[in-house]
Protein backbone atom coordinates (compact mmCIF):
# COMPACT_ATOMS: atom_id res chain seq x y z
CA UNK A 1 0.00 0.00 0.00
CA UNK A 2 1.63 3.55 -0.97
CA UNK A 3 1.86 6.07 1.73
CA UNK A 4 1.97 9.79 1.43
CA UNK A 5 3.56 11.79 4.14
CA UNK A 6 1.83 15.65 5.07
CA UNK A 7 3.68 17.70 3.07
CA UNK A 8 3.13 16.38 -0.05
CA UNK A 9 -0.21 16.09 0.46
CA UNK A 10 -0.40 19.69 1.30
CA UNK A 11 1.67 20.14 -1.93
CA UNK A 12 -0.59 18.01 -4.30
CA UNK A 13 -3.87 20.02 -2.64
CA UNK A 14 -2.28 23.36 -3.02
CA UNK A 15 -1.63 22.60 -6.70
CA UNK A 16 -5.46 20.87 -7.12
CA UNK A 17 -7.00 24.21 -5.93
CA UNK A 18 -4.66 26.21 -8.28
CA UNK A 19 -1.98 27.74 -6.30
CA UNK A 20 0.47 28.49 -8.82
CA UNK A 21 3.18 30.40 -6.60
CA UNK A 22 4.69 29.50 -2.76
CA UNK A 23 7.08 32.23 -1.45
CA UNK A 24 8.86 32.05 1.52
CA UNK A 25 11.91 31.18 3.65
CA UNK A 26 12.69 27.67 4.30
CA UNK A 27 13.54 26.04 8.13
CA UNK A 28 12.06 24.14 10.62
CA UNK A 29 9.94 22.41 10.13
CA UNK A 30 8.06 23.75 7.02
CA UNK A 31 11.70 22.33 4.42
CA UNK A 32 9.62 19.15 3.38
CA UNK A 33 6.59 21.34 2.30
CA UNK A 34 8.97 23.65 -0.20
CA UNK A 35 10.58 21.00 -1.35
CA UNK A 36 7.62 18.80 -2.47
CA UNK A 37 5.71 22.08 -3.66
CA UNK A 38 8.86 22.22 -6.81
CA UNK A 39 8.17 18.73 -7.06
CA UNK A 40 4.11 18.95 -7.88
CA UNK A 41 4.96 22.02 -9.84
CA UNK A 42 4.16 25.13 -8.07
CA UNK A 43 6.81 27.71 -8.90
CA UNK A 44 8.17 28.32 -5.09
CA UNK A 45 10.51 31.78 -4.53
CA UNK A 46 12.51 31.61 -1.36
CA UNK A 47 12.89 35.01 -0.12
CA UNK A 48 14.80 37.22 2.68
CA UNK A 49 12.44 38.03 4.96
CA UNK A 50 8.36 36.55 5.63
CA UNK A 51 7.42 40.00 5.51
CA UNK A 52 8.01 40.24 2.03
CA UNK A 53 7.07 37.19 0.81
CA UNK A 54 3.69 37.42 2.83
CA UNK A 55 3.66 40.39 0.56
CA UNK A 56 4.10 38.68 -2.98
CA UNK A 57 1.12 35.98 -2.02
CA UNK A 58 -1.48 38.49 -1.59
CA UNK A 59 -0.27 40.50 -4.81
CA UNK A 60 0.47 37.15 -6.93
CA UNK A 61 -3.31 36.34 -5.52
CA UNK A 62 -4.48 39.87 -6.81
CA UNK A 63 -3.17 39.23 -9.94
CA UNK A 64 -4.38 35.57 -10.79
CA UNK A 65 -7.53 35.12 -8.83
CA UNK A 66 -6.49 32.15 -7.01
CA UNK A 67 -4.59 33.06 -3.22
CA UNK A 68 -0.95 33.03 -3.37
CA UNK A 69 0.83 30.53 -0.86
CA UNK A 70 3.33 32.04 1.74
CA UNK A 71 5.59 29.21 3.61
CA UNK A 72 7.09 30.50 6.79
CA UNK A 73 8.74 28.62 10.03
CA UNK A 74 6.83 28.01 13.40
CA UNK A 75 7.10 31.20 15.74
CA UNK A 76 8.96 34.47 14.11
CA UNK A 77 8.61 33.45 10.87
CA UNK A 78 4.51 33.42 11.57
CA UNK A 79 5.00 36.67 13.70
CA UNK A 80 6.68 38.25 10.41
CA UNK A 81 4.18 36.94 8.03
CA UNK A 82 1.21 38.33 10.34
CA UNK A 83 2.83 42.42 8.70
CA UNK A 84 1.36 40.49 5.02
CA UNK A 85 -1.82 38.76 6.51
CA UNK A 86 -2.89 41.98 8.13
CA UNK A 87 -2.37 44.23 4.94
CA UNK A 88 -3.83 41.43 2.75
CA UNK A 89 -6.90 42.22 5.13
CA UNK A 90 -7.02 45.91 4.50
CA UNK A 91 -6.51 45.35 1.05
CA UNK A 92 -8.81 42.56 0.46
CA UNK A 93 -6.57 40.32 -1.27
CA UNK A 94 -6.39 36.56 -1.20
CA UNK A 95 -3.33 35.05 0.32
CA UNK A 96 -2.50 31.56 2.50
CA UNK A 97 0.01 31.66 5.33
CA UNK A 98 0.89 28.00 5.85
CA UNK A 99 2.97 28.38 9.25
CA UNK A 100 5.10 25.61 10.41
CA UNK A 101 4.39 24.38 14.27
CA UNK A 102 6.19 22.35 16.42
CA UNK A 103 5.53 18.60 17.23
CA UNK A 104 1.41 18.36 18.40
CA UNK A 105 3.56 16.23 21.15
CA UNK A 106 5.38 19.37 22.56
CA UNK A 107 2.67 21.92 23.01
CA UNK A 108 2.63 24.24 25.72
CA UNK A 109 6.37 22.54 26.95
CA UNK A 110 8.50 25.25 25.47
CA UNK A 111 9.15 23.80 22.11
CA UNK A 112 11.72 25.33 19.74
CA UNK A 113 10.05 28.63 18.59
CA UNK A 114 6.70 27.59 20.09
CA UNK A 115 3.82 29.90 19.84
CA UNK A 116 0.27 30.76 19.53
CA UNK A 117 0.09 31.26 16.13
CA UNK A 118 -3.80 30.41 14.83
CA UNK A 119 -4.75 32.77 18.02
CA UNK A 120 -2.21 35.65 17.01
CA UNK A 121 -3.25 34.76 13.10
CA UNK A 122 -6.93 34.88 13.39
CA UNK A 123 -7.64 38.38 14.07
CA UNK A 124 -6.33 39.23 10.39
CA UNK A 125 -7.77 36.06 8.63
CA UNK A 126 -11.15 34.81 7.19
CA UNK A 127 -10.27 31.91 8.70
CA UNK A 128 -7.46 30.39 10.37
CA UNK A 129 -7.01 26.69 11.45
CA UNK A 130 -4.61 23.61 12.46
CA UNK A 131 -4.33 20.88 10.78
CA UNK A 132 -4.48 18.53 13.13
CA UNK A 133 -4.38 15.23 11.28
CA UNK A 134 -2.78 14.47 8.07
CA UNK A 135 -5.50 12.91 6.00
CA UNK A 136 -7.77 16.19 6.62
CA UNK A 137 -5.20 18.42 4.70
CA UNK A 138 -6.93 18.43 1.62
CA UNK A 139 -10.32 19.42 3.33
CA UNK A 140 -8.30 22.00 5.31
CA UNK A 141 -6.65 23.92 1.92
CA UNK A 142 -10.07 23.46 0.30
CA UNK A 143 -11.51 25.89 3.05
CA UNK A 144 -8.54 27.77 2.53
CA UNK A 145 -8.64 28.66 -0.95
CA UNK A 146 -12.19 28.95 -0.88
CA UNK A 147 -12.59 31.38 2.32
CA UNK A 148 -9.76 33.30 0.87
CA UNK A 149 -11.43 33.94 -2.78
CA UNK A 150 -15.38 33.73 -2.21
CA UNK A 151 -16.97 36.60 -0.96
CA UNK A 152 -14.55 40.02 -0.06
CA UNK A 153 -11.24 38.35 -0.75
CA UNK A 154 -9.24 38.04 2.22
CA UNK A 155 -5.90 35.99 3.90
CA UNK A 156 -6.14 32.56 5.17
CA UNK A 157 -3.91 30.73 7.96
CA UNK A 158 -3.10 27.26 7.76
CA UNK A 159 -0.88 25.67 11.05
CA UNK A 160 1.28 22.51 9.97
CA UNK A 161 2.84 20.90 12.83
CA UNK A 162 6.22 19.32 12.34
CA UNK A 163 4.05 15.82 13.07
CA UNK A 164 1.86 16.72 10.39
CA UNK A 165 4.40 17.81 7.74
CA UNK A 166 6.35 14.38 8.22
CA UNK A 167 3.51 12.29 9.24
CA UNK A 168 2.79 9.33 6.65
CA UNK A 169 -0.94 7.90 6.09
CA UNK A 170 -1.87 5.26 2.93
CA UNK A 171 -3.09 6.85 0.57
CA UNK A 172 -6.28 5.45 0.28
CA UNK A 173 -6.97 7.11 3.80
CA UNK A 174 -6.77 10.74 2.50
CA UNK A 175 -10.00 12.68 2.17
CA UNK A 176 -10.17 13.91 -1.07
CA UNK A 177 -11.39 17.26 -1.51
CA UNK A 178 -13.38 19.24 -4.45
CA UNK A 179 -11.65 21.97 -6.21
CA UNK A 180 -12.78 25.23 -5.39
CA UNK A 181 -14.31 26.49 -8.55
CA UNK A 182 -13.96 30.53 -9.67
CA UNK A 183 -16.17 32.37 -7.01
CA UNK A 184 -20.20 32.57 -7.90
CA UNK A 185 -20.93 35.73 -9.24
CA UNK A 186 -23.98 37.39 -7.57
CA UNK A 187 -26.38 39.63 -9.11
CA UNK A 188 -28.25 42.44 -7.71
CA UNK A 189 -32.19 42.63 -7.78
CA UNK A 190 -33.56 44.07 -10.70
CA UNK A 191 -35.43 46.77 -8.62
CA UNK A 192 -32.06 48.29 -6.82
CA UNK A 193 -30.24 48.11 -10.65
CA UNK A 194 -33.38 50.33 -11.58
CA UNK A 195 -32.97 52.63 -8.63
CA UNK A 196 -29.21 52.97 -8.87
CA UNK A 197 -29.61 54.52 -12.60
CA UNK A 198 -32.82 56.82 -11.48
CA UNK A 199 -30.46 57.95 -9.24
CA UNK A 200 -27.51 58.69 -11.39
CA UNK A 201 -29.91 60.20 -13.94
CA UNK A 202 -31.51 62.71 -11.24
CA UNK A 203 -27.57 63.82 -10.34
CA UNK A 204 -26.54 67.71 -11.71
CA UNK A 205 -22.76 66.46 -10.42
CA UNK A 206 -22.60 63.09 -10.66
CA UNK A 207 -19.06 61.04 -9.57
CA UNK A 208 -18.43 57.52 -10.02
CA UNK A 209 -15.52 56.35 -8.34
CA UNK A 210 -13.89 52.77 -9.53
CA UNK A 211 -12.35 50.71 -6.74
CA UNK A 212 -9.88 47.79 -7.24
CA UNK A 213 -13.07 46.05 -6.56
CA UNK A 214 -13.40 46.23 -9.94
CA UNK A 215 -10.16 44.83 -11.00
CA UNK A 216 -10.50 41.87 -8.41
CA UNK A 217 -13.51 41.02 -10.56
CA UNK A 218 -12.37 41.53 -14.12
CA UNK A 219 -15.38 44.20 -14.79
CA UNK A 220 -12.90 46.65 -16.71
CA UNK A 221 -15.30 45.70 -19.82
CA UNK A 222 -18.22 45.97 -18.51
CA UNK A 223 -16.91 49.38 -16.50
CA UNK A 224 -15.20 51.04 -19.88
CA UNK A 225 -18.74 49.97 -21.43
CA UNK A 226 -21.01 51.71 -18.74
CA UNK A 227 -19.04 54.77 -18.73
CA UNK A 228 -18.85 55.25 -22.67
CA UNK A 229 -22.67 54.57 -22.92
CA UNK A 230 -23.57 57.32 -19.82
CA UNK A 231 -20.88 59.93 -19.93
CA UNK A 232 -20.33 59.83 -16.36
CA UNK A 233 -16.82 61.51 -15.05
CA UNK A 234 -15.14 59.18 -12.88
CA UNK A 235 -12.79 59.21 -10.34
CA UNK A 236 -10.13 55.95 -10.12
CA UNK A 237 -8.97 54.71 -6.59
CA UNK A 238 -5.50 54.03 -6.25
CA UNK A 239 -5.02 50.72 -7.42
CA UNK A 240 -8.73 51.29 -9.42
CA UNK A 241 -6.19 52.78 -11.72
CA UNK A 242 -6.50 51.18 -14.72
CA UNK A 243 -10.20 49.59 -15.18
CA UNK A 244 -10.98 53.05 -16.76
CA UNK A 245 -8.03 54.29 -18.83
CA UNK A 246 -6.19 57.16 -16.76
CA UNK A 247 -6.19 59.61 -19.83
CA UNK A 248 -10.02 59.17 -20.71
CA UNK A 249 -11.35 62.41 -21.05
CA UNK A 250 -14.35 61.59 -18.35
CA UNK A 251 -11.38 61.03 -15.48
CA UNK A 252 -11.95 63.90 -13.01
CA UNK A 253 -8.10 62.55 -11.44
CA UNK A 254 -6.61 66.09 -12.11
CA UNK A 255 -9.61 67.43 -10.01
CA UNK A 256 -9.90 64.99 -7.75
CA UNK A 257 -10.33 67.20 -4.61
CA UNK A 258 -12.99 69.51 -6.34
CA UNK A 259 -15.01 66.51 -7.66
CA UNK A 260 -15.08 64.79 -4.33
CA UNK A 261 -16.06 68.02 -2.74
CA UNK A 262 -18.66 68.87 -5.22
CA UNK A 263 -20.33 65.72 -6.50
CA UNK A 264 -24.10 65.40 -5.46
CA UNK A 265 -24.47 61.88 -6.36
CA UNK A 266 -21.80 59.33 -6.43
CA UNK A 267 -21.89 55.96 -7.58
CA UNK A 268 -19.39 53.70 -5.32
CA UNK A 269 -18.32 50.80 -7.61
CA UNK A 270 -16.10 48.44 -5.67
CA UNK A 271 -14.71 51.18 -3.91
CA UNK A 272 -14.70 52.36 0.19
CA UNK A 273 -15.02 55.59 2.43
CA UNK A 274 -12.26 54.67 4.04
CA UNK A 275 -9.79 57.06 5.03
CA UNK A 276 -8.38 57.03 1.42
CA UNK A 277 -11.47 58.51 0.44
CA UNK A 278 -11.75 60.49 3.24
CA UNK A 279 -14.85 58.82 4.89
CA UNK A 280 -17.58 60.52 2.38
CA UNK A 281 -17.49 63.01 4.96
CA UNK A 282 -17.18 66.83 5.08
CA UNK A 283 -15.15 69.23 4.35
CA UNK A 284 -13.99 66.81 1.48
CA UNK A 285 -17.11 65.65 0.44
CA UNK A 286 -21.04 67.45 0.10
CA UNK A 287 -22.38 67.57 3.06
CA UNK A 288 -25.59 66.33 1.34
CA UNK A 289 -24.04 63.64 -1.50
CA UNK A 290 -26.21 60.73 -2.31
CA UNK A 291 -24.37 57.16 -2.57
CA UNK A 292 -25.15 54.41 -4.86
CA UNK A 293 -23.20 51.77 -3.76
CA UNK A 294 -22.09 48.69 -5.30
CA UNK A 295 -19.91 46.25 -3.06
CA UNK A 296 -19.32 42.48 -2.99
CA UNK A 297 -19.86 42.58 1.04
CA UNK A 298 -23.58 43.66 2.29
CA UNK A 299 -22.15 44.16 5.86
CA UNK A 300 -19.50 47.26 3.98
CA UNK A 301 -22.72 49.21 2.61
CA UNK A 302 -23.55 52.19 4.38
CA UNK A 303 -20.15 52.08 5.66
CA UNK A 304 -19.45 55.92 6.83
CA UNK A 305 -22.37 57.26 4.83
CA UNK A 306 -25.18 55.83 4.36
CA UNK A 307 -26.22 54.87 0.84
CA UNK A 308 -29.09 55.42 -1.03
CA UNK A 309 -28.99 52.44 -3.12
CA UNK A 310 -27.21 49.12 -2.18
CA UNK A 311 -26.06 46.98 -5.40
CA UNK A 312 -24.69 43.79 -3.35
CA UNK A 313 -22.79 41.65 -5.10
CA UNK A 314 -20.17 41.18 -8.20
CA UNK A 315 -18.87 43.97 -9.61
CA UNK A 316 -18.74 41.87 -13.29
CA UNK A 317 -21.80 40.71 -13.05
CA UNK A 318 -23.55 43.87 -11.86
CA UNK A 319 -22.29 46.41 -13.79
CA UNK A 320 -23.50 44.02 -16.56
CA UNK A 321 -27.04 44.21 -15.30
CA UNK A 322 -26.89 47.71 -15.46
CA UNK A 323 -25.64 48.02 -19.26
CA UNK A 324 -28.33 45.78 -20.27
CA UNK A 325 -30.77 48.21 -17.88
CA UNK A 326 -29.29 50.88 -20.05
CA UNK A 327 -30.65 49.37 -23.31
CA UNK A 328 -34.01 50.37 -22.52
CA UNK A 329 -33.36 53.85 -21.65
CA UNK A 330 -32.35 57.40 -23.41
CA UNK A 331 -30.60 58.98 -20.39
CA UNK A 332 -27.27 59.69 -20.75
CA UNK A 333 -24.90 62.90 -19.24
CA UNK A 334 -24.96 65.39 -21.34
CA UNK A 335 -21.62 66.70 -22.11
CA UNK A 336 -21.78 70.70 -21.64
CA UNK A 337 -22.60 70.82 -18.29
CA UNK A 338 -21.59 73.44 -15.90
CA UNK A 339 -20.26 70.56 -14.06
CA UNK A 340 -17.84 69.24 -16.42
CA UNK A 341 -16.08 72.93 -17.25
CA UNK A 342 -15.80 73.21 -13.58
CA UNK A 343 -14.08 70.09 -13.77
CA UNK A 344 -11.88 71.16 -16.55
CA UNK A 345 -11.35 74.71 -15.45
CA UNK A 346 -10.17 73.00 -12.15
CA UNK A 347 -8.06 70.28 -13.57
CA UNK A 348 -6.53 73.08 -15.99
CA UNK A 349 -5.77 75.19 -12.91
CA UNK A 350 -3.94 72.43 -11.07
CA UNK A 351 -1.99 71.84 -14.36
CA UNK A 352 -0.75 75.01 -14.21
CA UNK A 353 0.39 75.01 -10.77
CA UNK A 354 2.62 71.83 -11.47
CA UNK A 355 4.62 72.87 -14.73
CA UNK A 356 6.98 75.05 -13.26
CA UNK A 357 8.05 72.36 -11.13
CA UNK A 358 7.86 69.54 -14.19
CA UNK A 359 9.81 72.37 -15.99
CA UNK A 360 12.76 72.96 -13.25
CA UNK A 361 15.41 71.64 -14.42
CA UNK A 362 17.50 72.63 -11.63
CA UNK A 363 20.00 70.04 -9.52
CA UNK A 364 19.31 68.07 -7.24
CA UNK A 365 15.91 67.25 -8.88
CA UNK A 366 12.43 67.36 -7.52
CA UNK A 367 9.12 65.12 -7.79
CA UNK A 368 7.70 66.06 -10.70
CA UNK A 369 10.67 66.67 -12.76
CA UNK A 370 11.76 63.31 -12.48
CA UNK A 371 8.23 61.72 -13.06
CA UNK A 372 8.16 63.71 -16.01
CA UNK A 373 11.19 61.50 -17.62
CA UNK A 374 9.57 58.63 -15.43
CA UNK A 375 6.19 58.68 -17.22
CA UNK A 376 7.40 59.25 -20.80
CA UNK A 377 9.66 56.14 -19.86
CA UNK A 378 6.73 54.14 -18.43
CA UNK A 379 6.05 51.25 -20.84
CA UNK A 380 2.05 51.10 -21.32
CA UNK A 381 2.00 47.30 -20.98
CA UNK A 382 3.78 47.55 -17.51
CA UNK A 383 2.96 46.87 -14.02
CA UNK A 384 3.34 49.67 -11.81
CA UNK A 385 4.17 49.94 -8.34
CA UNK A 386 4.77 52.50 -5.89
CA UNK A 387 5.36 53.09 -2.35
CA UNK A 388 6.69 55.93 -0.08
CA UNK A 389 4.59 59.28 1.28
CA UNK A 390 5.07 62.05 -1.21
CA UNK A 391 6.73 59.33 -4.05
CA UNK A 392 3.86 57.48 -3.90
CA UNK A 393 1.20 60.34 -3.21
CA UNK A 394 2.58 62.42 -6.38
CA UNK A 395 3.47 58.79 -8.55
CA UNK A 396 -0.81 58.34 -8.60
CA UNK A 397 -1.23 61.15 -10.01
CA UNK A 398 2.06 61.31 -11.96
CA UNK A 399 2.17 57.86 -14.18
CA UNK A 400 -1.03 57.05 -15.46
CA UNK A 401 -2.53 53.26 -15.69
CA UNK A 402 -3.88 52.23 -18.90
CA UNK A 403 -5.49 48.83 -17.94
CA UNK A 404 -6.87 46.85 -15.18
CA UNK A 405 -4.84 45.01 -12.46
CA UNK A 406 -1.42 47.09 -13.38
CA UNK A 407 -0.98 49.12 -10.10
CA UNK A 408 0.34 48.09 -6.69
CA UNK A 409 1.36 50.08 -3.72
CA UNK A 410 0.82 50.58 0.44
CA UNK A 411 -2.87 50.69 -0.44
CA UNK A 412 -5.42 50.88 2.20
CA UNK A 413 -2.87 50.00 5.23
CA UNK A 414 -0.40 51.90 4.08
CA UNK A 415 2.52 49.72 4.06
CA UNK A 416 5.64 50.62 3.69
CA UNK A 417 7.86 47.40 2.72
CA UNK A 418 5.33 46.12 -0.10
CA UNK A 419 7.71 47.10 -3.25
CA UNK A 420 9.74 44.20 -3.53
CA UNK A 421 7.15 41.68 -2.76
CA UNK A 422 5.27 42.67 -5.16
CA UNK A 423 7.81 43.15 -7.69
CA UNK A 424 8.43 39.75 -7.08
CA UNK A 425 5.11 38.22 -7.45
CA UNK A 426 4.50 40.56 -10.45
CA UNK A 427 7.13 39.23 -12.06
CA UNK A 428 6.71 35.80 -11.81
CA UNK A 429 2.61 35.81 -12.95
CA UNK A 430 3.45 38.66 -15.96
CA UNK A 431 6.85 37.53 -17.05
CA UNK A 432 6.29 38.95 -20.17
CA UNK A 433 5.81 42.34 -18.95
CA UNK A 434 7.97 45.43 -17.75
CA UNK A 435 7.68 45.49 -13.76
CA UNK A 436 8.45 49.21 -12.76
CA UNK A 437 8.53 49.96 -8.92
CA UNK A 438 9.08 53.49 -7.59
CA UNK A 439 9.77 53.82 -4.39
CA UNK A 440 10.83 56.51 -1.39
CA UNK A 441 14.12 56.16 0.06
CA UNK A 442 12.66 55.35 3.04
CA UNK A 443 10.08 52.73 1.51
CA UNK A 444 12.91 50.57 -0.53
CA UNK A 445 14.76 49.88 3.18
CA UNK A 446 12.31 47.87 4.73
CA UNK A 447 12.57 45.14 1.93
CA UNK A 448 15.75 45.92 0.18
CA UNK A 449 17.48 42.57 0.69
CA UNK A 450 14.83 41.10 -1.72
CA UNK A 451 17.14 42.73 -3.83
CA UNK A 452 19.09 39.81 -3.57
CA UNK A 453 15.78 37.22 -4.47
CA UNK A 454 15.31 39.20 -7.82
CA UNK A 455 18.74 39.00 -8.85
CA UNK A 456 18.84 35.01 -7.97
CA UNK A 457 15.73 34.47 -9.67
CA UNK A 458 16.75 36.41 -12.84
CA UNK A 459 13.20 38.44 -12.44
CA UNK A 460 14.51 41.23 -14.37
CA UNK A 461 12.38 44.56 -12.12
CA UNK A 462 13.18 48.16 -12.37
CA UNK A 463 13.27 50.53 -9.50
CA UNK A 464 13.80 53.61 -9.42
CA UNK A 465 14.42 55.21 -6.40
CA UNK A 466 13.15 58.68 -5.44
CA UNK A 467 15.98 59.42 -2.66
CA UNK A 468 15.46 63.03 -0.46
CA UNK A 469 17.20 61.98 2.18
CA UNK A 470 14.36 61.02 4.69
CA UNK A 471 10.92 60.23 5.36
CA UNK A 472 8.89 62.51 3.47
CA UNK A 473 11.99 64.68 3.46
CA UNK A 474 15.99 64.87 5.05
CA UNK A 475 18.15 67.88 5.75
CA UNK A 476 20.73 69.81 3.27
CA UNK A 477 23.37 68.16 5.77
CA UNK A 478 23.95 66.48 8.58
CA UNK A 479 24.12 68.22 12.25
CA UNK A 480 28.19 67.82 13.09
CA UNK A 481 27.29 67.61 16.90
CA UNK A 482 23.79 66.17 17.41
CA UNK A 483 22.22 63.37 16.19
CA UNK A 484 19.82 63.33 13.00
CA UNK A 485 16.23 64.65 13.47
CA UNK A 486 14.18 61.14 13.34
CA UNK A 487 13.05 61.58 9.74
CA UNK A 488 16.48 61.75 7.97
CA UNK A 489 18.44 58.99 6.01
CA UNK A 490 21.66 59.08 4.66
CA UNK A 491 22.02 61.57 2.27
CA UNK A 492 23.01 60.30 -1.06
CA UNK A 493 22.37 56.62 0.26
CA UNK A 494 23.57 54.50 -2.56
CA UNK A 495 20.52 52.06 -2.95
CA UNK A 496 22.01 51.25 -6.77
CA UNK A 497 25.37 49.73 -5.32
CA UNK A 498 23.24 47.42 -3.32
CA UNK A 499 21.58 46.11 -6.46
CA UNK A 500 24.97 45.74 -8.17
CA UNK A 501 26.49 43.69 -4.73
CA UNK A 502 23.75 40.74 -6.35
CA UNK A 503 24.57 41.31 -9.65
CA UNK A 504 22.08 43.52 -11.24
CA UNK A 505 22.58 47.06 -12.61
CA UNK A 506 22.67 50.13 -10.45
CA UNK A 507 22.38 53.87 -11.59
CA UNK A 508 22.88 56.95 -9.84
CA UNK A 509 21.46 60.31 -11.19
CA UNK A 510 22.47 63.70 -9.76
CA UNK A 511 21.47 65.91 -12.76
CA UNK A 512 17.55 65.28 -13.68
CA UNK A 513 19.40 65.67 -18.14
CA UNK A 514 20.74 62.01 -16.98
CA UNK A 515 17.57 60.66 -16.12
CA UNK A 516 15.99 59.71 -18.78
CA UNK A 517 19.01 57.76 -20.57
CA UNK A 518 19.60 55.89 -17.23
CA UNK A 519 16.12 54.97 -17.35
CA UNK A 520 16.53 53.79 -21.26
CA UNK A 521 19.48 51.43 -19.91
CA UNK A 522 18.16 50.25 -17.50
CA UNK A 523 15.09 48.86 -19.42
CA UNK A 524 17.61 47.58 -21.61
CA UNK A 525 19.37 45.57 -19.36
CA UNK A 526 18.48 42.22 -19.37
CA UNK A 527 17.76 41.82 -15.39
CA UNK A 528 17.01 43.19 -12.15
CA UNK A 529 18.31 47.41 -12.23
CA UNK A 530 17.67 50.45 -9.54
CA UNK A 531 17.85 54.36 -10.83
CA UNK A 532 18.66 55.91 -7.57
CA UNK A 533 17.41 59.62 -8.13
CA UNK A 534 18.88 62.49 -5.95
CA UNK A 535 15.80 64.68 -4.85
CA UNK A 536 16.29 67.70 -3.18
CA UNK A 537 15.97 67.19 0.11
CA UNK A 538 12.96 69.61 0.64
CA UNK A 539 11.07 68.97 -2.51
CA UNK A 540 7.15 68.38 -2.15
CA UNK A 541 4.42 68.23 -3.35
CA UNK A 542 1.85 70.89 -4.72
CA UNK A 543 0.99 72.86 -1.85
CA UNK A 544 -2.42 71.00 -0.49
CA UNK A 545 -5.51 72.64 0.60
CA UNK A 546 -5.85 69.79 2.99
CA UNK A 547 -2.87 67.92 5.18
CA UNK A 548 -1.04 64.87 4.26
CA UNK A 549 -2.13 61.74 4.94
CA UNK A 550 -5.67 63.40 4.50
CA UNK A 551 -5.39 65.36 1.55
C1 LIG B 1 5.54 49.50 7.97
C2 LIG B 1 5.50 50.99 8.07
N1 LIG B 1 6.33 51.63 8.90
C3 LIG B 1 6.33 52.99 8.96
C4 LIG B 1 5.44 53.71 8.23
C5 LIG B 1 5.42 55.25 8.36
N2 LIG B 1 5.77 55.82 7.06
C6 LIG B 1 4.85 56.38 6.25
S1 LIG B 1 5.48 56.86 4.80
C7 LIG B 1 7.04 56.41 5.27
C8 LIG B 1 8.23 56.58 4.37
C9 LIG B 1 8.17 57.82 3.52
O1 LIG B 1 9.44 58.15 3.06
P1 LIG B 1 9.97 57.73 1.67
O2 LIG B 1 9.67 56.32 1.37
O3 LIG B 1 11.39 58.12 1.59
O4 LIG B 1 9.07 58.60 0.68
P2 LIG B 1 9.12 60.19 0.50
O5 LIG B 1 7.86 60.75 1.12
O6 LIG B 1 10.34 60.70 1.20
O7 LIG B 1 9.14 60.40 -0.96
C10 LIG B 1 7.03 55.87 6.54
C11 LIG B 1 8.24 55.37 7.26
C12 LIG B 1 4.55 52.99 7.40
N3 LIG B 1 3.63 53.59 6.65
N4 LIG B 1 4.62 51.65 7.32
MG1 LIG C 1 12.27 59.89 1.15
Amino acid sequence: MSKINGATLMAQSLKQQGVQYMFGIVGFPVGPIAEAAQKVGIRYIGMRNEQSASYAAQAAGYLTGRPGACLVVSGPGVVHGLAGLANAQQNCWPMILIGGASATHQNGMGAFQEERQVQIAAPFCKFAHAVEHVHRIPFYVEMAVRNSIYGRPGATYLDMPDDIILGEIDEEKVHAAATVADPPRMQAMQEDVDKALNALESAERPLVIVGKGMGWSRAEDEVRAFIERTQLPFLASPMGKGVMDDSHPLSVGAARSHALQEADVIFLMGARLNWIMHFGLPPRFNKKVRIVQLDIAPEAISQNVPAEVALVGDGKAVVGQLNKALESRQWFYPKDTPWHAAIAQKSAANAKQIQPMIDDNSTPTNYYRAFKDISAWLPENAVIIGEGANTMDIGRTQMPNRNARLRLDAGSYGTMGIGMGFCVAAAVVHPDRPIVSVSGDSAIGFSGMEMETVCRHRLPVKIVVLNNGGIGGGIAEFPKNEPPPPRVLTIGARYDKMMEAFGGKGFYIEDPKDLRAALDAAMAFDGPALVNVRLHHAAGRKPQQFGWHTS
